[in-house]
């Protein structure tokens, strides 16, 4: 991209009554963590289709996270599963980290693997288990304080598979019990991310099914949980970003998982099958980071835990992952070429089209030169796709990974 071809963009946008100035701030401050797990081989539930260079050790994955950062400059941190990167030792996890350029994020606690957990975790029937769930959640607390860090993302298999299996109340009761220990295990800077989703691996009822489950489960514990929406976790046609919209509006938006789905819980790369959509919920975001003088909004609005949580099957994992931050970069660019003061004009005069134009407009734009300046700007590639492919670094890893170790 030529520097023509953004001082044109950039006309354009003075034009619209942007100010371009603060949206390239705004789009260098994004920061997006990628999962240790989808740099491994990791499949779906017919196949998973094993790749060569596909990261075999935490210490792989940690290389592969790097090598996302170095090219995009945006993902400062990797998200852990425990215990697929369980390690002796966590203080060295982080340091090897560190000496790759980047660290360790929100810490996944994994219940959902074992044959004790057929019929739930924490809110297993037998108190023995539930105990067992409960102590595994607390060594998260101390893996997260060993890495240095501040998050833990809480994700449940929880749930039941036909109606009468379990008792819905009590089960309820058990993963507040539980949660709450969890809680209060948790030092002063740290966040509990609540996730829910509606169903699978549980096809009846599953405990945390949707926001409200969550958020009520955050508002009960106290200021540090929040919940955490994965864009793939809904019922198809459900509103996302009023949700979005919703939660930070009472300051209890943690953070996301993102990913794109048409049916079930894809794990897709994000902002391929559902570009407006990922683009509707930032807008929100951008709409609430504006609300400045609202304290309730700014609790969270400023600190939004943004992870991608995907599975690549078929496609490369590498490069996959660097599509997914930039489509990410991509929408979050759009909403913050939405003019704000034209929408609230519409808004204010009852013109439904004007409003519904003033939001579209901003997503119609290409901000290809805009996203090249601003990674040029900061001294990273323009494309990192591109970088990426001339980098030699899927040679280097098909390579280097050719001999047989289990990654997990
Ligand atoms: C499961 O559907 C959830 O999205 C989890 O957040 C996540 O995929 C899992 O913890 C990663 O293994
Ligand atoms: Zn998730
Ligand atoms: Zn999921
Ligand atoms: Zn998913």
């Amino acid at each position: 991209m030529t520097d023509s071809a953004y001082a044109w963009f950039e006309r354009e946008q003075r034009e619209r009554g942007i100010d371009m100035t603060q949206v390239k701030a705004r789009l260098n401050a994004l920061k997006i963590e990628t999962p240790s797990w989808g740099y491994a081989d990791q499949g779906t539930r017919f196949q998973t289709f094993k790749k060569a260079g596909a990261a075999r050790t935490v210490q792989e994955k940690l290389e592969d996270a790097a090598m996302v950062h170095r090219l995009t400059g945006a993902c400062p941190n990797v998200a852990i599963h425990i215990p697929w990167d369980h390690t002796e030792d966590y203080g060295k996890l982080a340091a090897d980290a560190k000496s790759l350029g980047i660290g360790i994020g929100a810490v996944n606690p994994n219940l959902f693997q074992e044959h004790d957990y057929m019929l739930g975790s924490v809110t297993h029937h037998e108190p023995e288990v539930r105990r067992r769930a409960v102590e595994h959640l607390l060594d998260c607390v101390d893996i997260a304080r060993a890495t240095g860090s501040d998050a833990l993302s809480l994700w449940f298999a929880d749930g039941t598979n036909y109606p009468g299996q379990g008792d819905i109340r009590q089960r309820k009761a058990w993963m507040e019990e539980s949660l709450r220990e969890m809680y209060r295990a948790l030092d002063p800077g740290m966040r509990m991310l609540i996730e829910y989703k509606f169903f699978e691996p549980a096809f009846y009822h599953t405990d945390l099914a949707d926001w409200g489950m969550a958020y009520n489960l955050a508002l009960k514990l106290g200021p540090q949980a929040e919940v955490l929406v994965d864009t793939g976790h809904h019922p198809q046609g459900t509103n996302i970003e009023h949700i979005v919209a919703y939660l930070l509006d009472e300051g209890r938006l943690g953070g996301f998982h993102f990913n794109a789905r048409k049916y079930a819980d894809d794990d897709l790369i994000v902002g391929s099958a559902n570009p407006y959509e990922l683009f509707l919920i930032f807008s929100q975001i951008v709409l609430a980071e504006n609300d400045s003088a609202n304290p309730l909004v700014q609790r969270t609005a400023g600190r939004i835990a943004y992870m991608i949580d995907q599975s690549h099957n078929i496609e490369a994992k590498v490069p996959a992952m660097i599509r997914s931050v930039m489509n990410v970069q991509t929408q979050y660019a759009k909403a913050l070429l939405i003019n704000w003061n034209a929408l609230a004009e519409a808004q204010q005069a009852g013109d439904v089209l004007e409003a519904e134009a003033a939001v579209r407009d901003a997503f119609e734009q290409n901000v290809t030169p805009l996203l090249h300046a601003v990674r040029e700007e900061a001294g990273l590639p323009a494309d990192p796709m591109r970088a990426f492919k001339t980098s030699g670094y899927a040679e280097r890893i098909v390579s280097a990974r050719s001999s047989a170790v289990n990654a997990r």
